[in-house]
């Protein structure tokens, strides 16, 4: 799967993104100005244009997983994760039970209101994607234990958190950084866990897509947009 980060209010853009052909995008509450009653278009958007639509949530906190879930998004992206017992407090935070314990309510956007069949909805809704993200020495150094924890679909490496916690930060492409994420790529395969990441560099994303990290987000629409803008001036200028 091969998608995007996204920072617009414009839930046109989202639409755009899926007639585009791209997998899923990433709807960022961490770094981006997305509001409740935006990720409500913004998801509405993906699912017109056939997208899936992922909530990044700024942590572990458990009113906003649900709440992105209850959006109707396709799956959750936690940031940050040091833990196994923070990895099994966010899958607690985005199932129903037995899996978890997320808050129920049947009339939300994503059982439309209250027309889905209840089984179905409660089945379904244990069925979107949870990725966690690791990103940070204590959460390397805890990855066995992270690995360990069921629930979660893919285990997503960010690398700029990750370079920044190696005392290197923004060195993406540093042999470091290429030494971490072997390490911590053949340990998740090993446990038969997918892969994520993120890159900003064509070059880079193709790489790590064809060494099995099978949810590449690339940049960020706003980026993509201006590189775009750039070129096109560049190029009619020259
Ligand atoms: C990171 O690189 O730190 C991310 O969270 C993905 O952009
Ligand atoms: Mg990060």
């Amino acid at each position: 799967m091969i998608g995007v980060f996204s920072k617009t209010t414009d839930s046109n853009l989202i639409e755009a993104l899926g007639y585009s052909g791209m997998d899923f995008v990433i709807l960022d509450q961490e770094h981006g100005p997305i509001t409740n009653e935006t990720l409500h278009n913004h998801v509405r958007a993906a699912k017109v244009s056939g997208i899936k639509s992922i909530v990044r949530v700024k942590g572990v906190d458990a009113n906003a997983i649900g709440s992105a879930l209850d959006a109707g998004a396709d799956g959750v992206q936690i940031p940050n994760i040091s833990t196994a017992e923070e990895a099994k407090s966010a899958v607690n935070a985005a199932k129903f039970y037995p899996a978890g314990s997320r808050g129920v309510c049947r009339f939300v956007k994503a059982a439309e209101f209250g027309s889905k069949a209840k089984e179905e909805y409660f089945k379904n809704a244990n069925e979107k994607m949870l990725i966690l993200q690791v990103e940070g020495k204590e959460g390397i150094n805890n990855l066995d234990k992270i690995l360990e924890v069921q629930g979660f679909d893919v285990l997503f490496i960010g690398p700029y958190d990750l370079s920044q916690s190696i005392g290197i930060p923004g060195q993406v492409e540093h042999p470091k950084m290429d030494e971490l994420m072997n390490e911590v790529s053949e340990k998740a395969k090993c446990k038969g866990k997918r892969l994520g990441t993120f890159a900003d560099s064509i070059t880079t994303a193709r790489k790590l897509y064809h060494k099995g990290f099978e949810y590449l987000s690339y940049s960020v629409d706003l980026n993509i947009f201006l590189e775009a803008a750039q070129s096109l001036k560049n190029e009619i200028s020259e």
